[in-house]
């Protein structure tokens, strides 16, 4: 196995530069626990932590490594190691921080990443009660901003009495983005999956608890690696899988498994609609004002095609409440001074 194979490009090797003498290795961070990182190198895995300096020189936490990070790392007996630095991440996504903390009576926000250097973004989603058009907009909106290209995975075929219903609404707010429908238990209906799996290229399962991502990761494997659960009576998923943690497929191509996401609170700003709402944005050219609202302005061209039924008022709704979430967040937004490590 090589580098390639888990994901080393150019991108990063021109990053090598100021390491070049030094008999440090640049590593993948595979899993993330609490005080310790397992990453893959050339030698194999090792478990690593982070040197005092690389916590010392983080503006914040979107600093310090996650899983998919490229690292520097420094190897020590008994398949150990400290990462002296973090390399330049190609893309990453991020959430607002959940739970946020009250700092000196001011309300703080705080940007967490959840991963680094994904390709693609399975956004996976329960063909059963999990369903939620609203729910795929957002995450539709959450991995534009991350630099990934997006997929949608509509899991669970064989419980929705109509699949193709379903799809060509998920289709009618995914823009570009490509819809498939699939039953996780079954190979072959993954095999469409291949289009998008390529040595070297990072693919992570997104959605809630419950929907099957680490069903499908199992399949693609060919084995039970990842434990999986039933969901409960109240069609909830039970947090089976509690790590982030990236996994070499067979077949080529990397797939990060994730744990079920509770909340998912935007991080970005509101150009980030312009890709997940481009329908919405579109019309809005045509407004008779710039900086027409779409709530109540005279000439207003996204009113009429919702007047006309060519746009469900469903989904400017859902529009209006994203972009007010982004616009809220753009306003209380510190500045990260971004000095890098
Ligand atoms: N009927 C049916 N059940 C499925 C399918 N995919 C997964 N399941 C079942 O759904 C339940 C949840 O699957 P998991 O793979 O654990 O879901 P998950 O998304 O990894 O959940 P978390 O780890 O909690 O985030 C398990 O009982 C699976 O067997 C499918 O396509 N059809
Ligand atoms: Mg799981
Ligand atoms: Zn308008």
């Amino acid at each position: 196995m090589s580098l390639k194979d888990w994901g080393w490009t150019p991108f990063f090797s021109e990053q090598l530069i100021p390491w070049k003498n030094k008999s440090y290795l640049p590593a993948r961070v595979i899993r993330g626990e609490k005080n310790y990182f397992r990453v893959w190198t050339e030698q194999g895995e090792l478990t690593v932590r982070f040197s005092g300096k690389v916590r010392h020189k983080a503006a914040g936490r979107p600093d310090l490594p996650v899983v998919g990070d490229w690292v520097i790392v420094e190897p020590q007996p008994g398949q150990r190691g400290i990462i002296h630095a973090l390399l330049k991440r190609k893309s990453s996504f991020a959430r607002n921080l959940p739970g946020r903390r009250k700092g000196k009576g001011r309300e703080r926000i705080e940007q967490q990443v959840i991963a680094a250097n994904v390709d693609v973004v399975l956004i996976v989603s329960g063909l059963d009660r999990d369903f939620n058009l609203r729910r795929i907009e957002r995450y539709l909106t959450l991995v534009g901003s991350s630099g990934a290209e997006a997929v949608v995975l509509l899991n669970k075929a064989d419980l929705c009495s109509e699949p193709q219903r379903c799809k060509k609404q998920v289709e009618q707010i995914a823009g570009a983005v490509p819809v498939h429908s699939c039953c996780a238990h079954d190979a072959e209906q993954l095999l469409f999956l291949s289009t998008y799996l390529q040595p070297g290229r990072t693919l992570a399962l997104l959605g809630s608890s419950g929907v099957g991502k680490s069903t499908i990761l199992n399949s693609l494997l060919g084995e039970q690696r990842q434990k999986v659960a039933a969901v409960s009576t109240d069609g909830k998923g039970r947090h089976t899988t509690t790590h982030r943690e990236l996994f070499l497929l067979p077949q080529g191509g990397i797939l990060m498994d994730n744990p079920g996401m509770r909340e998912l609170h935007l991080w970005g700003d509101k150009e980030d609609l312009a890709e997940s709402f481009a329908d919405v944005e579109t019309l809005a050219t045509a407004c008779r004002f710039n900086d027409c609202s779409h709530k109540v302005e005279p000439g207003c061209a996204v009113q009429a095609a919702i007047e006309q039924g060519q746009l469900l008022p469903e989904r400017l709704n859902s529009y209006h409440k994203l972009k007010e979430e982004l616009e809220n967040l753009q306003r209380r937004r510190q500045p990260v001074s971004r000095r890098g490590l």
